[in-house]
């Protein structure tokens, strides 16, 4: 199969072709850029982060969610498993239950890991996004390891970041809160059916008002009865979208610095001691940038 297919199947919104073309774009650096290259400038999407400590219910609300949007367009889902082994399984079951739910919407779901990519995206995210938002989405949401601070990147690539927190969340919720708090759009304190929950609502509501964040809206959310999640639904609806545009120039950034890391890794691992031993490291160390800098690499010569 070539390159040419999978682009005009993404561009088709061939579920097949899609699942083809993120499988590439996971394992194969050649195919991906040749895939990016064609599809880059294609469709425009609604980029919606679902970010929270493990447990809150992101899945679920997710799970509500994606077909009421799916009432007024074409929804895709991308969902970024943390590494570890040990929620492999149960995890997948899962995943394997919603996407079955979800496909009587037409709506496409795809999970990637985020292995061992320091924050909680996988590295390869923008690129999925991309093919979905080619593919004709209207709406992409993400959902994101809930791993407190490292998962703040997850405001590079998402238009609107939803924190979702819940009651009884205890301490865990102090060590989350200051980093969360800092990325959210909105936020939702889900399992209102459980005591606590109104408490949960105004503490959080206290500490934005203190941090000046008194525009940013708490919404309670019930997920088993869909308890105000017309309010959600509406806040997404009504946000201001950024074009499409402001997520290329991340992504530019995000490229050349994982460039210059893994270029500048392979150099260093290269150099042979003796060469450098005597030398003023801060001497030296520029010497060796200026020389990796002059250098050609990748994309340009191919
Ligand atoms: N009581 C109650 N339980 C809920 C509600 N929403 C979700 N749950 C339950 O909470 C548990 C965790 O929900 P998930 O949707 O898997 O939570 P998550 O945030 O995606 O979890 P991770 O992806 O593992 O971080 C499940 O057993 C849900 O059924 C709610 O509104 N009320
Ligand atoms: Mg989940």
């Amino acid at each position: 199969m070539n390159i040419n297919d999978i682009v005009n199947g993404i561009l088709a919104g061939d579920k097949r072709m899609i699942a083809r073309s993120i499988s590439l774009i996971e394992n194969d650096e050649n195919a991906r850029e040749a895939i990016i290259g064609r599809i880059y400038s294609h469709g425009s999407a609604k980029i919606i982060g679902i970010t929270g400590p493990p447990g809150v219910g992101k899945s679920t609300i997710i799970g509500n969610l994606a077909p009421m949007l799916a009432k007024t367009g074409k929804v895709s889902i991308l969902a970024v498993d943390p590494a570890s082994p040990f929620s492999g399984g149960s995890i997948l079951g899962n995943r394997i239950r919603m996407q079955e739910a979800l496909s009587r919407y037409n709506i496409y779901m795809r999970s990637t890991s985020n292995r061992l990519y320091e924050g909680g995206l996988s590295e390869y995210s923008w690129d999925i996004i991309k093919v979905m938002e080619a593919s004709g989405s209207d709406y992409i949401i993400v959902e994101t390891v809930g791993s407190g601070q490292s998962d703040l990147d997850i405001m590079n690539i998402a238009d609107i970041t939803c924190v979702i927190l819940a009651p009884g969340l205890g301490d865990e919720i102090q060590a989350v809160k200051s980093g969360l708090m800092e990325i959210g759009n909105i936020f939702i304190v889900n399992k209102m059916d459980r005591e606590d929950s109104y408490m949960a609502i105004k503490d959080i509501r206290e500490t934005l008002n203190m941090s000046n964040k008194a525009d940013i809206p708490v919404i309670g959310l019930n997920s088993l009865t869909l308890e105000n999640y017309d309010r959600f639904v509406k806040y997404i609806n009504d946000w201001k979208y950024q074009n499409k545009y402001r997520r290329n120039e991340r992504k530019i950034k995000q490229i050349i610095m994982e460039k210059i890391y893994r270029i500048y890794s392979e150099y260093i691992n290269n150099i042979d001691s003796a060469d450098i031993e005597n030398e003023n490291p801060y001497y030296a160390a520029e010497k060796i940038m200026k020389n990796v800098a002059g250098q050609k690499f990748g994309y340009l010569e191919k």
